[in-house]
């Protein structure tokens, strides 16, 4: 028995990968299509900010989501803290701790603070009645965090939002391409921001878009996207370079139109792992939250340490020495991060699902990288370490 546990890498066997397997997307093009849209960049001597390449991706997004303006950006950090910006609030912005940090610190780059929100442990993400119960007369917003090719609920979020007359926008830089309450996500909320890194569904390197169906604040924003501006001239309180690159757009429009493809494949790969998964002991997997329609591009699951027998981080460490690039999205949670950890310390204890979650969720490789064998090679190492985990857990702590 403890034979199988010398295979594994941690503890001086060979990797079980002879490369590394990524944790997202990271698709790309075929040669051929990627020097042909470079060649148009060269011929057409144009690098940046609202380019020909650009202009048209951003009305093939608007097309693709069904919305007036998408703004190209140049990551969706940047494009977080324009909209923030942007709808000219000041106060205090309700929000989850369990996201990636940017969501929280686009408020805090704009002026404003950050309210942090716990969310459902069923599917990591805030709910209309936890949000509802830190509505107060100093808070101004809520920003809805997507995540995971799932939702918050973003229908619902409206009617609160409305009811409260409060402003509302969303983070859905993991939703690229979700259909949630029957529409696209792009048209929620006064605006929606999405990300196009290397690791997401849809990606230009980096990137990212913002897209709204307000005319006033599209052109508001696309004059703080870029401190010597593009298109007409409005007043904004303040600039920043968030502009999109030529190059940028080149990528993005090569991977849109192999989008539903990724999606369907990722989609497979997705069942594949949750159909294994099944058998594997203390290991739950998270299915995209309240949508019909999910991008599939992420494999969430939670690892119950009582009955995998080993703490999730433990598990992640076994992982990663076979070179599987599992990921912890979040951790350590926003709230207990900086500047927050110190700036805003009531939250310390106050978020006990983020906090859990924090503490077991773990992200399993999928996207362009990824064989179905992977998977399966992927799976029945997971379940060796579970049915070895005590003496795992033992030599963990000689
Ligand atoms: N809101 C939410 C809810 C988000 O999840 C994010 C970003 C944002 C806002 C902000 O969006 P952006 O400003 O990034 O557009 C990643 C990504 O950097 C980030 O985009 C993502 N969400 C976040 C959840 O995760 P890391 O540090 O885990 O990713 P990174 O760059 O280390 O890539 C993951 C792994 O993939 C690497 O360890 C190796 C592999 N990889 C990565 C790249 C970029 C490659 O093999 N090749 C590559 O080119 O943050």
């Amino acid at each position: 028995m403890s034979s199988d546990i010398e295979t594994l890498a941690v503890f001086g066997g060979t990797p079980r990968f002879s490369r590394i397997l990524p944790v997202g997307q990271l698709y790309f093009p075929d040669w051929e299509s990627y020097e042909a849209e470079m060649r148009g960049i060269f011929e057409r001597e144009y690098f940046t900010n609202h380019g020909p390449l650009a202009r048209q991706f951003e009305q093939e997004l608007a097309d693709f989501l069904e919305v007036r303006h998408a703004l190209c950006v140049t990551n969706a950090t940047v494009g977080l803290v324009i909209v923030s910006v942007a709808l000219s609030l000041t106060g205090k912005v309700i929000v989850p701790s369990f996201t990636f940090i940017a969501s929280a610190q686009a408020l805090t780059w704009a002026g404003l603070e950050p309210v942090f929100c716990d969310v459902e442990v069923s599917t990591g993400h805030l709910s209309v009645e936890l949000a509802e119960e830190l509505i107060t007369e100093d808070v101004k917003g809520i920003l809805g965090v997507n995540l995971w090719g799932g939702t918050c609920g973003p229908r619902d979020f409206e009617s609160l939002a409305h009811h409260h007359g409060l402003s509302l926008f969303f983070d859905s830089a993991q939703a690229f391409g979700c259909t949630a309450s029957g529409r696209r996500l792009g048209g929620y909320g006064a605006a929606e921001v999405f990300s196009f890194h290397a690791t997401k569904t849809l990606n230009s390197t980096e990137g990212g878009c913002i897209t709204t169906n307000d005319d006033d604040l599209a052109a508001r924003m696309r004059n703080i996207r870029s401190s010597y501006g593009a298109g007409s001239p409005v007043d904004v309180p303040i600039t920043t370079n968030g502009r999109f690159s030529e190059a940028q757009a080149a990528l993005g429009r090569l991977s849109l139109s192999r989008f539903h493809a990724n999606v369907e494949r990722n989609a497979q790969l997705w069942a594949r792992y949750a159909q294994a998964l099944k058998s594997v002991q203390g290991i739950a997997v998270l299915p995209p939250a309240l949508v019909d329609e999910s991008n599939w591009q992420t494999l969430s699951c939670v690892v119950d340490p009582g009955r995998f027998g080993l703490h999730r981080d433990q598990l992640l460490s076994i992982l990663k020495a076979e070179r599987v690039n599992a990921r912890r999205y979040f951790y350590p949670g926003c709230h207990r991060s900086p500047p927050y950890k110190d700036s805003l310390p009531q939250y310390r204890d106050a978020l006990p699902n983020t906090d859990a979650l924090c503490e077991t969720v773990l992200q399993l490789p999928l996207g362009a990288q990824l064989e179905p064998t992977d998977i399966d090679e992927i799976v029945a190492l997971i379940d060796l370490i579970q049915r070895h985990s005590g003496e795992i857990a033992r030599r963990f702590s000689s």
